[in-house]
């Protein structure tokens, strides 16, 4: 049985190919900047947008069609196995990740849902040992079941907190036994509609000793892999708490959580907050906290979360730039949480978003390695702070002078002098290689 007869696995072909679904710049085993295409990205399917999402918006239902979407049975969610299975190996993505709810039905009560995962836990590996598709992360869903409508761990009811608490341990331990590199919490309704019913302080208490709990768990049974956390500043609830990259930094320390959690940084969620994605990266970079993207883009004019493919290369290549200088993506990747419009009703349209997304990310990869090799950007802004690295520069950041002592220095020093930054020069620089 196949769900796409009429598509080939996907081959690299290079620039100058005249076939639509092939990879013209992503070649995996191709070699920037010391690491394989493959090494660097460390792609991923997401489950939900690709396989579960019907094509519906908040004025129609679902517009695709798809037959294991008839119904939510656990036979069900076995065809939309196969087909998930068949999409990863043609497309030739590395890695795929999931929600428990993606795959498999939660049923009526906690144990109904574990269960099910467990059985589907076997089902899912003989697949991954079939095809060679590894799990980049799995995640539970705590936020689409109507009794996390006031949150999960920021409920105000503490048997919700325990009822997410019992859905996460089952996709911890279903990660951890199908060799998961990572484990995400997405705090979709950890947040408020209200300050009249909502008290921030206890709830942030809650959602601090919540994922406390998910680490001491994660030792507990040897799960090696990185926990994250999805910063999101609003969309479903109004107010989110892990807003962006530097709320969520200050969160984990608050909570002592700083080694043990990173961030998953999501492009459209950047935008949402107000930011450029690349500021989003370098801000957790800046922080040791980058820990994996997902991938996609939000619309300019529209003000929510569209989970839209990449198309810029210029954008993508200031994205690069930026995860090159963390030195790569480490044991994350790029996860591709986008979906194809409403009326891309073919299979083969999924085919299509993966492909150029893809083949998107590997253009911007060698604009950005050459803007590396170049040197002159790096030059530039290790000129513009070279100061702290020389004289008392290095003594005053250290905290080896008090704030008289370096006062003294200014007196003594003639007046310091404004500098272009030179912003339209590096616009140009950068345009020379997109
Ligand atoms: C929602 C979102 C989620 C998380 C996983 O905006 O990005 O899909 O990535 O729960
Ligand atoms: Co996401």
């Amino acid at each position: 049985m196949t769900f796409f007869p009429e598509i080939e696995p996907i081959r690299f072909e290079g620039p100058a190919s005249k076939t639509a679904l092939a990879f013209r710049y992503y070649d995996p085993t191709k070699v920037v900047l010391g690491k394989t295409m493959a090494e660097h990205f460390r792609f991923a399917v997401a489950y939900w947008h690709t396989l579960c999402w019907p094509g519906s918006d908040m004025f129609g239902p679902g517009t695709f069609g798809r037959p294991w979407q008839a119904g939510d049975s656990f036979e069900h969610a076995v065809q939309k196995l196969d087909v998930a299975f068949e999409f990863f190996s043609k497309l030739g993505a590395p890695f795929f990740c999931f929600h428990d709810v993606d795959v498999v039905p939660l049923g009526e009560s906690l144990r109904e849902g574990w269960a099910n995962m467990d059985r589907m836990a076997d089902l899912i590996a003989g697949k991954m040992d079939a095809t060679g598709v590894k799990l980049l992360w799995g995640t539970a869903n705590l936020f689409s079941h109507p009794r996390y409508l006031a949150g999960a761990a920021t409920n105000p009811d503490p048997a919700v907190f325990a009822y997410a608490a019992g859905q996460v341990q089952k996709v911890l331990e279903t990660t951890h036994k199908l060799g998961g590199a990572n484990y995400v919490l997405w705090g979709g309704r950890e947040g408020y509609e209200t300050i009249l019913n909502t008290r921030i302080g206890q709830e942030l208490d809650q959602l601090g000793r919540f994922v406390s709990l998910v680490v001491e768990h994660k030792h507990k049974i040897g799960f090696t892999g990185q926990i994250l956390i999805e910063p999101k500043p609003c969309e479903p609830t109004k107010h989110q708490y892990d807003f962006d990259s530097a709320a969520c930094a200050a969160f984990l320390r608050k909570y002592g959580l700083e080694k043990e959690v990173k961030l998953n940084v999501e492009v459209n969620h950047a935008t949402l907050a107000g930011h450029t994605f690349e500021h989003e990266l370098a801000y957790a970079s800046s922080q040791g906290l980058l820990g994996s993207i997902d991938v996609n883009r939000g619309d300019p004019q529209n003000g929510w979360d569209t989970d839209q493919f990449p198309n810029s290369v210029a954008d993508w290549t200031l994205a690069m730039l930026q995860i090159l200088g963390n030195g790569g993506i480490g044991a994350g990747g790029f996860n591709f949480d986008a979906k194809i419009r409403r009326q891309s009703i073919d299979p083969a349209d999924l085919f299509h978003g993966h492909v150029g997304a893809m083949d998107l990310c590997a253009r911007a990869l060698l604009a950005a390695a050459a803007i590396v090799e170049d040197g002159t950007l790096d030059g530039f802004v290790a000129e513009r702070y070279a100061g702290w690295g020389k004289g008392t520069g290095p003594n005053m950041l250290a905290g080896k002078l008090s704030l008289a002592e370096i006062a003294a220095l200014a007196h003594d020093a003639p007046a310091p002098q404004p500098k272009s930054g030179r912003q339209e020069y590096l616009e140009n620089l950068i345009n020379r290689f997109v």
